[in-house]
């Protein structure tokens, strides 16, 4: 999107989607993403989670990771992540990002989509871990992959980003609450794409 098309390392340029919900975006914010790439893919321990889907027991379409400040727990798609440390890569990450915009996040979800057949549908991040409003920092390594997004109560209203190997997407303001995404199917894409998804769960959910 021509919007983002400059940005010093440590920018973001915001759009606002409904008055309420913001998108910060930088398209170039790792810039050793590939190496980051190959060593997330080596080196964190990753899942294919089972979820329930209408009665049945379903794999997720994708692979998963989670880590975060020691005790952290938290439940995505019927999935209790418990956070055990932060791999140093990720560390200096999610540093980077918290003084960009003052955040405090202490957690984050990898999800590795292996190819293009590997997909997200449709949600919103509005667990009540992460309270009213939360902001959510995506950075996205690899594979470039489109983003899309429709308004909950206005679903023919869409959004659609290309999210880049290197970009940091920030969602923040009502974006839970008015707005869900998914990253659907990308036909040919042969080529994998890691995103990290940092979250802060609040302190009274922390046990
Ligand atoms: O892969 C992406 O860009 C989105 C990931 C996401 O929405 C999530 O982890 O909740
Ligand atoms: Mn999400």
């Amino acid at each position: 999107m021509d919007l983002f098309a400059t940005a010093a390392p440590e920018s973001l340029e915001w759009l606002e989607l409904d008055g309420a919900s913001r998108l910060g975006m930088n398209p170039r914010y790792v810039t050793d993403q590939q190496s980051l790439y190959q060593q997330l893919c080596e080196q964190c321990v990753w899942t294919q989670p089972e979820v329930n889907l209408f009665g049945k027991r379903h794999k997720v379409p994708r692979l998963n990771a989670f880590y975060g400040d020691v005790g952290v727990e938290y439940r995505y798609s019927g999935v209790v992540h418990q956070a055990s440390g932060w791999p140093p890569s990720l560390q200096v990450l999610r540093r980077r990002i918290d003084s960009l915009l003052g955040t405090g996040f202490n957690t984050v979800l990898l999800n590795w989509y292996r190819d293009g057949g590997d997909t997200m549908g449709y949600h919103a991040d509005n667990e009540k871990e992460l309270g009213p409003q939360p902001t959510i920092a995506s950075v996205s390594l690899g594979a470039a992959r489109r983003f899309v997004m429709k308004r909950r109560n206005a679903p023919a209203t869409k959004r659609e980003l290309l999210l880049e190997g290197g970009s940091l997407l920030v969602m923040a303001g009502r974006v839970q609450e008015e707005w869900l995404h998914a990253v659907p199917a990308s036909r040919g894409e042969m080529a994998g794409r890691i995103n990290l998804t940092f979250r802060r769960v609040l302190p009274q959910c922390i046990r």
